[in-house]
């Protein structure tokens, strides 16, 4: 499809012979009758204004209110997308879009299109994907509820940027634009209002060059899709599930070590710290962190492992630390040194039994220091054989 055939034949052409790139406006849209036909006059207008030549697309998925009649006679192209949610409709929209730069937006009246030439300086200067901040322009009074400005906001952006240092300020901003070049390199999936999180995060990992704009934030028309537990969850769920190290290396390795700690230190006798007797059954709750910790952290070296193989992840430094200590031969001596200790320490409490005639036994520090030794050496033998099948995979990719 060509741009003229839009409906964008008023636009200027010398300022079209001007700029030299086009813009697809893509507007999901669910259930929207009070505003979107607004939204895309709002959205042509801009294009107009900014002379650039453009289509608007409005992504529709399951709305029942005539959203998309209002949407195509406003001069939209409309687009059915077969999966529900927010990030399934962005995904079909970009899929049909045909300019070289994409904006993005809701169709529901609250992002100004006003800022839509900072976008495209941004994007001509060189940004690959450029952010609406709304902290940096105007909320108007009541556009966003004080809940998400106060507390959804800043923990889900704030764990955002712990996690993968983006630096953005608004990493929910609905309005964006980037080069729709850059696409592929987001590798964009997630169905739902994860999604805007998920563009962020994989932007910043594919070393996408991000800028930032001031964008005005109006009280939207209509009622909001955004369901605050459980989107919030959704994006919660999204942040921790794409960083292995945060959710299973750190707690992992922390949990390894507390139990460890505890472990050996009580394997002697029971202890005093601060006036307390620590004793037999913290040293069990050692047992247990232990044990815990090396699954947790064990399932994190699976799945960073699998995610450099699948691609979904660059290789990074943990990543090429591991590869570099990790064979499986070392792994499976661990394991099976491991497993001798423990096996050791059993035998020769049975033997002592044995001499002293099958006489009362009290050896539980001991039996409870075996139990994990060799339970921890059958788990990193076994381990070490099902990364080293993951790794392999790896070096054939590679
Ligand atoms: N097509 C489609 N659009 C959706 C869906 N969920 C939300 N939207 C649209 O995405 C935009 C953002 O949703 P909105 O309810 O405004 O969320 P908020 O801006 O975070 O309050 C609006 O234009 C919605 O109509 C969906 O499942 N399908
Ligand atoms: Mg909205």
């Amino acid at each position: 499809m060509s741009f003229t055939e839009t409906g964008f034949g008023s636009v200027p052409t010398d300022s079209l012979t001007a700029v030299s790139e086009t813009v697809s406006v893509v507007l999901p849209c669910l259930n929207e009758i009070a505003s979107v036909a607004d939204v895309v006059k709002e959205a042509k207008d801009a294009l107009c204004r900014s002379g650039v030549d453009g289509e608007v697309i409005v992504v529709d998925n399951g709305s029942t209110d005539g959203s998309p009649d209002a949407a195509a006679s406003a001069g939209a192209r409309v687009v059915k997308e077969r999966r529900r949610g927010y990030g399934a409709a962005y995904m079909g929209g970009f899929a049909a879009a045909t300019g070289d730069v994409v904006v993005m937006a809701d169709a529901d009246g609250s992002y100004d299109f006003g800022a839509l030439p900072l976008f495209l300086e941004r994007i001509r200067a060189g940004d690959d994907l450029v952010m609406g901040s709304r902290f940096r322009g105007r909320i108007e009074p009541g556009a966003m509820p004080w809940s998400h400005r106060h507390i959804g906001s800043p923990i889900l952006s704030g764990l955002l940027n712990l996690l993968y240092r983006t630096g953005i300020e608004d990493a929910h901003c609905g309005m964006r634009a980037f080069r729709r070049s850059k696409l592929d390199d987001m590798r964009l999936r997630m169905p739902g209002m994860e999604f805007a999180s998920e563009m962020v995060v994989n932007a910043a990992r594919a070393g996408l060059r991000i800028g930032e704009v001031p964008v005005n934030y109006r009280v939207r028309g209509g009622t909001s899709k955004l369901r605050t537990v459980p989107d919030g969850w959704r994006h919660l769920r999204f942040l921790m599930l794409y960083s292995p190290t945060h959710l299973f290396l750190f707690p992992g390795l922390f949990l390894l070590a507390v139990g460890l700690i505890l472990l050996v230190v009580l394997l002697p006798g029971p202890v005093v710290v601060l006036g307390r007797l620590f004793d037999i059954h913290v040293m069990v709750l050692g047992a247990l962190l232990t044990l815990i910790g090396f699954q947790v952290l064990a399932i994190g070296l699976y799945a960073k492992t699998l995610a450099v193989t699948l691609r979904l992840q660059p290789m990074d430094r943990t990543q090429r630390m591991l590869r570099r200590a990790f064979s499986l031969e070392r792994g499976l001596a661990a394991g099976l040194a491991l497993f001798i200790i423990g096996f050791g320490v059993d035998f020769g409490i049975a033997a002592r039994w044995v001499a002293s005639g099958f006489g009362p036994l009290n050896e539980v520090r001991p039996a409870l220091f075996a139990l994990v030794a060799m339970l921890l050496g059958m788990q990193i033998a076994f381990s070490s054989f099902f990364l080293f099948a993951i790794e392999i995979q790896v070096r054939e990719a590679d």
